[in-house]
Formats: structure tokens, C-alpha cells, sequence
């Protein structure tokens, strides 16, 4: 049986990974952070936690990288843990450095001292190329990042490949463009807008805010990159892969798809406000992921029309099973204005007619929304 080691277990893409790999039959160990409020809903959420192994490490401290190693003996390594949003890297430039950036070569060098025949996948990232003015990004683009972020991930990426030719390490960079799911952070935009779109709709909230609304995006769907991360390790050589969807789509189109899916308006319900700026923008992102189809034989299926479908259905879906008394593993009520207009709702004297409310609209929604529940 194969043995594969998840830094990051608990992120977006470790539990879609994790689930992958344990249908293929892998033992799949994870690293955790010690926080002071346990952080596993993903894990519950797809319904794996029993069958994956936790092992405390953060990424900053070598000690507890070397440990998590040295327990899970692992065939593969995909190293997923990183400060992931480019917003808060503005705020914790330094932070972002430690963890995105160093914390690669603090991993690359457990390896190399431990057992240097360990596969490792590192996560490299679109942000890599910056505003590269060119219509398509590939292997071949140059990169110019634009983010404390990006520049960190950029060290990560080269010392990824240094480690390959200096000391012979199998080490792959998958250079992914943005990829989104129902379990992605409520911080991040699609999974804003998507949580919004369904408080509006199910009229729990009137209207929200966006920062740079014609920011351009080559949007996946999570639980198919997964599947490139792995691809890339069972290969006899390693190398390094761009993996997208090869189209682009704004900010902007992401919200009018969502909110039409709700048959709702831009007008009344969608506001702009310069808090959510970034002091640097990547105004426009579309990748090249010629290689990967010819080489590893991934191809992208889901696409933007049926990403937007499916978060959209799911946070509806949530919204009012959680108000209808259902409880399930969800980020939301961790918020303090998400929990403050749940208690709300629960607590309100007209909680009952809310609840046949949201039963009536709920309704209408499962006409439009994903038949399936599809995390
Ligand atoms: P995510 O949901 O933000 O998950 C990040 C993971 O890293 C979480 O498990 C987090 O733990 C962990 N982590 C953060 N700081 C850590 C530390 N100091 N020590 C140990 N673990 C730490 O990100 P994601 O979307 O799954 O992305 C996975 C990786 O791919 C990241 O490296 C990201 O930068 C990169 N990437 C993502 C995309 C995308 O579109 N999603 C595209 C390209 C590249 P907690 O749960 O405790 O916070
Ligand atoms: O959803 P975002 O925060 O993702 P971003 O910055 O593209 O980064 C994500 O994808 C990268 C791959 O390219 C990953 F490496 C990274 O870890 C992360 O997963 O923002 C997308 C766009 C940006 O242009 C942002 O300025 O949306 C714009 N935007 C407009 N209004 C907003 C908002 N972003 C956020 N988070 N919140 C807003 O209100």
C-alpha cells in the first residue's frame, strides 16, 4: 500500500486530495496546525476524517516537519500548507514569507536529510505571472509576481526545481490556476459571492460588497486538480505543470452568473467598495495547459457556467437546512456576521413563518439549483 503525507490536510484542496488518494487506495497521513479552535469541518464534510491520520506540524517549526515525516514514512509528498490568501499577504508580508516561501526549503530539506527518494509535489501558483501581458500563461511564460504572496511562492518554486537538479529530488511544481469548490474560504471571492448570492436570496440579506469587480480569472473546479497533483508523481521523470481551464472570465461575469441562477439584480443587491482594493492587482489570468493534457492526460471537464451552478446550489442548500434546524459540518457559523444573522433567525419571534418562508423559497430553488449535492 502506497503512503502519501498531505501538509495543509485541513485546506481546500488537502481534503479533496486526501479523498482522492483513499479511493486509490492509499494510507494517507496529514499535518494539522495546533489552533486554539479545532479547524476540521473539510475533513467532516467529505466524510473522511476517521480514515486519514493527523500528525501536528506547522510549517514554520522544522522539527515538527521532520517528525511528520519520520512517522508517516510516505512514498509521496504534496505539499499544500501556505499562507493562501494573496489579500492577507498585503497585511503579513513577512508572515507570508515564512510560511508560503520558506517553508518549502524547511520541507525540501527533511527531505533531501530523511529520504531523498520521497516524490514531492509542490504547490506553485498562476499568481507566478503577475501581469504578463500575454493572452495565454504556460511553462514558457516569465513570471512577475505582484503580491508579497506570489514573490513567496516564486522562492518556493525555484527552490523546488533547484533541489530537483542540485540534488537529484523528484520534486514537481503544479503551477494551478485559481480552482473553487463549496468547501473553498468564505475569504476568497467566488465563495463570497456565492454565500452572498444565497443569504439574498433566501432574504436574509439585502445586498453585499466587491473590491475590483473586472479582475480576470481562469476558474477551476477543485476536486478535478486533485487529480493533476497526483498525475504528476507517478511519472518516471519529474517536471513542472500549468493546470487550468483555458478560459477567463471577470469577477463581474462570476457575480451576474450567480446571481441569475437566484433571479436576482446587479443593481439592488451588488455594491463596490474600495476596502476590498489590493494595493497591486494580477488584472487577468488564462492558462495554457497544453502540456498537461499531452503529457499527463488531465483535462478539465467542469466549467464556469457549472462551477458558479454548483456553489451557488450548495450554500443555498445550506442556508436553509441550517435554518430549518439541520446541523452539518459548515464555516459559516464560525463568522461572527454569519453566526449573528443565524441566531438571529433562529431566535426571532417570527422565526416559524421565516422557516415556512425559506421552506417556500427553498422550494422554487430546487428547480434551479444542482439536482445532486456536489461538493
Ligand atoms: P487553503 O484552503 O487556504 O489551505 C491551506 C492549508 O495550509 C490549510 O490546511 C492551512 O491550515 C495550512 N497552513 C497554513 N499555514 C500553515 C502553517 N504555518 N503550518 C502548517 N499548515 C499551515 O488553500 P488551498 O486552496 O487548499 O490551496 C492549497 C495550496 O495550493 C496552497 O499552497 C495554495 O497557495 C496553493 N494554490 C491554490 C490555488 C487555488 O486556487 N486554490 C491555486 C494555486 C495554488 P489551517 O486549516 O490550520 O489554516
Ligand atoms: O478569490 P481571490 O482572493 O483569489 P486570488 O487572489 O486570485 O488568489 C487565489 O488564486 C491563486 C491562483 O491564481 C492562488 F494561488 C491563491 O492561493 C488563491 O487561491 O481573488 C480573485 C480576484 C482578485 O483579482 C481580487 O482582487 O477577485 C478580486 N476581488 C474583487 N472583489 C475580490 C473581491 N477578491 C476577494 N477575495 N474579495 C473581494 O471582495
Amino acid at each position: 500500500m502506497k503512503r502519501a503525507l498531505i501538509t495543509g490536510i485541513t485546506g481546500q484542496d488537502g481534503v479533496y486530495l486526501a479523498r482522492f488518494l483513499l479511493d486509490k487506495g492509499y494510507a494517507v497521513y496529514g499535518t494539522f496546525r495546533r489552533l486554539s479552535t479545532p479547524n476540521f469541518w473539510r475533513l467532516q464534510y467529505l466524510d473522511i476524517f476517521d480514515r486519514v491520520t493527523l500528525i501536528p506540524a506547522d510549517i514554520i517549526d522544522s522539527s515538527s516537519i521532520v517528525e511528520a515525516i519520520e512517522v508517516s514514512e510516505p512514498d509521496e509528498i504534496y505539499h499544500l500548507a501556505a499562507q493562501s490568501y494573496v489579500g492577507a499577504s498585503f497585511e503579513q508580508p513577512v508572515g507570508t514569507g515564512e510560511i508560503t516561501g520558506l517553508g518549502v526549503t524547511r520541507l525540501l530539506e527533511a527531505v533531501r536529510q530523511l529520504n531523498p527518494k520521497i516524490k514531492v509535489y509542490q504547490a506553485s501558483t498562476s499568481e507566478l505571472f503577475g501581469n504578463s501581458g500575454r493572452p495565454r500563461q504556460d511553462e514558457e511564460t516569465p513570471f512577475a509576481p505582484t503580491s508579497p504572496y506570489a514573490a513567496a511562492k516564486l522562492y518556493g518554486y525555484w527552490m523546488a526545481k533547484m533541489y530537483r537538479e542540485a540534488y537529484g529530488l523528484f520534486t514537481c511544481n503544479g503551477i494551478l490556476f485559481n480552482h473553487e469548490s463549496p468547501v473553498r474560504g468564505l475569504e476568497f471571492v467566488t465563495r463570497k459571492i456565492s454565500n452572498n448570492v444565497a443569504k439574498i436570496a433566501l432574504g436574509l440579506q439585502d445586498s453585499f460588497a466587491l473590491g475590483n469587480v473586472e479582475a480576470k480569472r481562469d476558474w477551476g473546479y477543485a476536486p478535478e486538480y486533485v487529480e493533476s497533483m497526483w498525475l504528476m508523481l507517478q511519472r518516471d521523470q519529474p517536471g513542472d505543470f500549468v493546470v487550468s481551464t483555458g478560459e477567463t472570465h471577470s469577477v463581474r461575469e462570476f457575480t451576474e452568473h450567480a446571481l441569475r441562477i437566484a433571479g436576482l439584480d446587479w443593481d439592488k443587491h451588488v455594491r463596490t467598495d474600495p476596502r476590498f482594493l489590493r494595493p497591486l492587482e494580477v488584472n487577468y489570468l488564462c492558462g495554457d495547459c497544453a502540456r498537461a493534457a499531452q503529457v499527463l492526460g488531465w483535462t478539465p471537464k467542469v466549467r464556469f457556467a457549472k462551477l458558479v451552478e454548483i456553489m451557488v446550489g450548495e450554500d443555498l442548500r445550506r442556508w436553509k437546512a441550517f435554518a430549518e434546524g439541520e446541523r452539518f459540518p459548515w464555516d459559516a457559523p464560525s463568522y461572527p456576521t454569519e453566526a449573528t444573522l443565524l441566531t438571529r433567525l433562529l431566535n426571532s419571534d417570527g422565526a416559524r413563518a421565516k422557516r415556512r418562508e425559506l421552506r417556500a423559497a427553498a422550494k422554487t430553488w430546487a428547480t434551479v439549483r444542482p439536482s445532486a449535492r456536489t461538493p
